[in-house]
């Protein structure tokens, strides 16, 4: 096992690879910016070197100075956490390349995720269920693109091979539109991501998100840690997450595990990996697949009590999984609040000094937070202040436990989506669940046409 590890990132998730760390008795070195000197996870580190001034693009995402930071503190590994450059391939082999251990798939593993198209073509291969659409890149022929949207048939989305998670995508409802849409969404594409690739899928107007966990070590063993229901969402920033998904029965659950754990066989998948897919009407479509830790992973861990932290880590020292899939049981329910410093309805960032923090407590809340009482929340950064996740033996108590936490959750100085959370946990559709991706932004537009009204 390492003895030391770097953590390339900030926030909550900083402590909480840190945490693992502790739990797997290494030490840690984290890397942070000026912006981050008083952080509670730097403090709290065995040690800390600061590597650049607030912006992310001169330190978190600052290649040369965080390996430079592992070989003057001698990390053995490097832990990416989630966003900046957790799913950059070209940093993986860098880390790679100077020696170091990359806490993730291998690089090229990364990459080919990274290409949308290559990735579906490999999950089709593999046995995965997909969105029907083209089988690979989207031809420049006008001629031939009409063909394959009238095949695919309306609405069509069309998608940049280089975007992933809501950015360089487009819905075409008909085919006097689509030459227009396909144009726009190519050279889009080709500004931000300098691929001009894209592909063509038939539009799911009304599906939820659901993902599936999975873990893979160097020894063939691969399972999945059944799903998460991420319908709840905003401009596509996840708001609430749970586990188990409503409605997924045990089979379902079964059937679509059993094709990720095949398809990360195949790929020689390694880490911690989520496969995201569409789900309308009793069938699941792969759209995406990640290959870092996400946000939403601890309610997994609450139903399964698999630490999925520790387990990447322990992969990443070439250990075989501490579990297989007959260990792994679901038990329970577990609800996911991401607590944001921002205003709970107008969504502007809401960063400043914290100038009174209560948070809850109780039986089955566990509270994911960097942040203590008297902590300024930067401006530089996402605006995610920490994570509440209820635990209970049903989604009933789950969700009266979240109630509970929220109410007794004091965050003084800054504003925080809590009152908005407040108003989803007493919704009718949320409270019998299985909500589309589309009903958050729906409920807040009625809201608003409701109060511009009176
Ligand atoms: C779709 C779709 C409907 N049909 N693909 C958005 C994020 C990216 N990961 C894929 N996305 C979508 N792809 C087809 N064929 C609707 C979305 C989508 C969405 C997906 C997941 C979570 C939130 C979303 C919000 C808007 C659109």
């Amino acid at each position: 096992m390492f003895e030391k590890i770097l953590i390339a990132n900030r926030g909550e998730i900083a402590l909480r690879i840190q945490r693992a760390c502790r739990d797997l008795g290494i030490k840690t070195v984290v890397v942070h910016s000026e912006a981050d000197s008083e952080a509670k996870y730097v403090k709290l580190a065995d040690e800390s070197v600061c590597i650049g001034p607030a912006a992310s693009s001169a330190s978190y995402l600052n290649v040369p100075a965080i390996i430079s930071a592992a070989e003057v503190t001698d990390a053995e590994a490097i832990h990416p956490g989630y966003g900046f450059l957790s799913e950059n391939a070209d940093f993986a082999e860098r880390v790679e390349k100077s020696g170091f251990v990359f806490i993730g798939p291998r690089p090229e593993t990364i990459r080919m995720m990274g290409d949308k198209v290559t990735a579906k073509q490999t999950m089709i291969k593999a046995g995965v269920p997909c969105v029907p659409g083209s089988e690979g890149a989207l031809p420049d022929d006008p001629a031939e693109l009409v063909k394959l949207a009238r095949k695919i048939g309306y609405p069509v989305i069309v998608k940049a091979s280089g975007g992933g998670g809501g950015r360089g995508m487009r819905v075409v409802h008909t085919e006097a539109a689509l030459k227009n849409a396909v144009a726009l969404t190519r050279s889009e594409a080709q500004a931000a991501f300098g691929n001009p690739m894209l592909y063509m899928e038939k539009y799911l107007e009304n599906p939820r998100h659901i993902e599936v966990q999975v873990l893979a070590d160097e020894h063939k063993n691969v399972i999945y840690l059944g799903e998460r229901d991420c319908s709840m969402q905003r401009r596509h920033q996840k708001i609430i997450e749970e586990a188990p998904a409503p409605d997924i029965t045990p089979r379902l659950r079964a059937r679509i595990g059993d094709r990720c754990v095949d398809a990360c066989k195949r790929i020689g998948y390694r880490g911690a990996g989520t496969f995201e897919f569409l789900y309308e009407d009793g069938e699941f479509y792969f759209i995406e697949m990640n290959t870092r830790i996400q946000v939403e992973h601890p309610v997994t861990e609450m139903i399964t009590g698999v630490d999925i932290v520790q387990e990447q880590i322990r992969v990443a020292a070439g250990e075989k999984l501490a579990f297989r899939q007959r260990d792994i049981e679901f038990r329970g329910h577990a609800i996911e609040c991401r607590i944001n410093a921002e205003h709970p309805f107008t969504f502007v960032p809401s960063p400043g000094k914290i100038t009174s923090y209560h948070p809850p407590g109780g039986p089955g809340i566990r509270v994911d937070s960097h942040v203590y009482h008297g902590y300024t929340v930067p401006p530089n950064y996402d605006s995610m202040v920490g994570k509440i996740i209820a635990y209970g033996k049903d989604r009933d108590q789950a969700i009266r436990r979240m109630r509970i936490a929220l109410s007794e959750m004091v965050v003084g100085g800054i504003l925080t989506n809590i009152p908005l959370h407040q108003e989803l946990l007493v919704d009718n559709r949320v409270i019998k669940g299985g909500v589309s991706i589309h009903y958050v932004e729906k409920k807040l537009s009625q809201q608003k046409k409701a109060g511009s009204a009176t």
